[in-house]
């Protein structure tokens, strides 16, 4: 049998922490499974050039028999020449004295011109997964820029906050964290998120039977996975890398393969007015893959009074970020 052609991924900020903790494990077959070879192309900017040639070298040095060839680039056109999943990483992170609105405009500087690029040069089957934070506004911005790419290709990713929360209910039940499914973040992924404890399960019962402790589920579990970011970056000083690039692992995963039976997974992907949320924002919900590309947001869940406050502030805030940024929008 002939063999596959090589599935070509574009990382970019590959230079970075999450990077260099991603690009090892594209390499070695995480991302596509044991027999199908990657091109990995490569985008930084350019004082991330020489720290990027040396990442390369260290690939090189693996001998990856999957890895069919490496690019190196600061060029939009470049990078995204010919790729099937784009890993949008980079992005310029939040400076003291820097206003939220400011952190999204200094982005959508970034990610509008990447999302033409993906729309003038990736391949007719390309997906988009955004990582670099705020990621949800940020893959925002590249879908509007990019309107020839229909809409269901963009994620943005909420799975490292879902990978979280999952942990932090099997310690509290004593379990395995594999017992843990239908954990959904629900909206943006940022301290307003919602883990969504009330359809998630325990070994197939309902997560919040099993625990039975309302005041831990709605006060120190809630706190828990929303603030883990600031938790890590206090412990470790530096933020999250490769749990975040685990999560990307997961992500691409979760839609290349298909979900399982009846789990689903997290992902921010663009409304159609899915629980009343504004249609266009990309925001966290719910997501089944066939493993054939496409993907439905799961429906008919109920959220109980909580519920629905938590996810109404999420999206109050992913609202107000898109006016933020309403001047990048086309
Ligand atoms: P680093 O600062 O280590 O790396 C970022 C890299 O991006 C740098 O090498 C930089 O040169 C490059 N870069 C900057 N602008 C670029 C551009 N225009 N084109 C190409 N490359 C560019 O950050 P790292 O720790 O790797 O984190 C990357 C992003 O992930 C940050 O925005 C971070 O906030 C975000 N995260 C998102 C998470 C999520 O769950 N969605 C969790 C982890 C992480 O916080």
């Amino acid at each position: 049998m002939a063999a596959k052609p090589p599935i070509h991924v574009t990382v970019t900020g590959a230079a970075g922490q999450i990077g260099y903790a991603l690009l090892f494990r594209i390499a070695s077959g995480a991302l596509f499974g044991p027999d199908q070879r990657v091109v990995l192309r490569l985008l930084e900017i350019e004082p991330g050039m020489q720290a990027l040639e040396g990442v390369v070298m260290e690939i090189d040095d693996c001998a990856f028999p999957l890895v069919s060839d490496i690019v190196t680039t600061t060029d939009l056109d470049t990078a995204f020449d010919g790729t099937s999943w784009a890993l949008l990483v980079g992005s310029i992170p939040r400076k003291a004295g820097m206003e939220r609105g400011d952190l999204l405009t200094v982005n959508g500087g970034i990610f509008g011109p990447q999302g033409q690029a993906i729309a003038n040069n990736a391949a007719s089957d390309v997906r988009v997964l955004v990582v670099g934070n705020p990621c949800n506004t940020n893959c925002l911005i590249a879908r509007s820029s990019a309107p020839e790419v229909p809409a269901d290709r963009w994620f943005a990713m909420t799975r490292l906050d879902e990978n979280r929360a999952k942990t932090q209910l099997a310690q509290k039940a004593g379990v395995p964290v594999a017992s843990v499914t239908n954990l959904a973040i629900w909206g943006n992924h940022s301290a307003t998120q919602f883990p969504d404890v009330a359809n998630a399960r325990i070994d197939g019962k309902p997560a919040a039977e099993v625990i039975d402790d309302d005041g831990w589920l709605q006060g120190d579990f809630l706190t828990t996975v929303q603030k883990r970011g600031a938790a890590i970056i206090e412990a470790r000083g530096l933020s999250s890398a490769a749990s975040a690039a685990n999560a990307a692992i997961g992500s691409v995963a979760a839609i290349h393969n298909g979900t399982a039976g009846d789990d689903w997974t997290s992902l921010a992907v663009v409304s159609n007015g899915e629980y009343g949320v504004p249609q266009g924002l990309q925001f966290g919900f719910p997501i089944r893959a066939n493993g054939a590309g496409g993907w439905t947001v799961v429906e008919g869940l109920t959220h109980d009074e909580f519920a629905t406050e938590r996810i109404r502030v999420t999206t109050e805030e992913l609202a107000a970020e898109r006016d933020d940024v309403a001047a990048l929008l086309p």
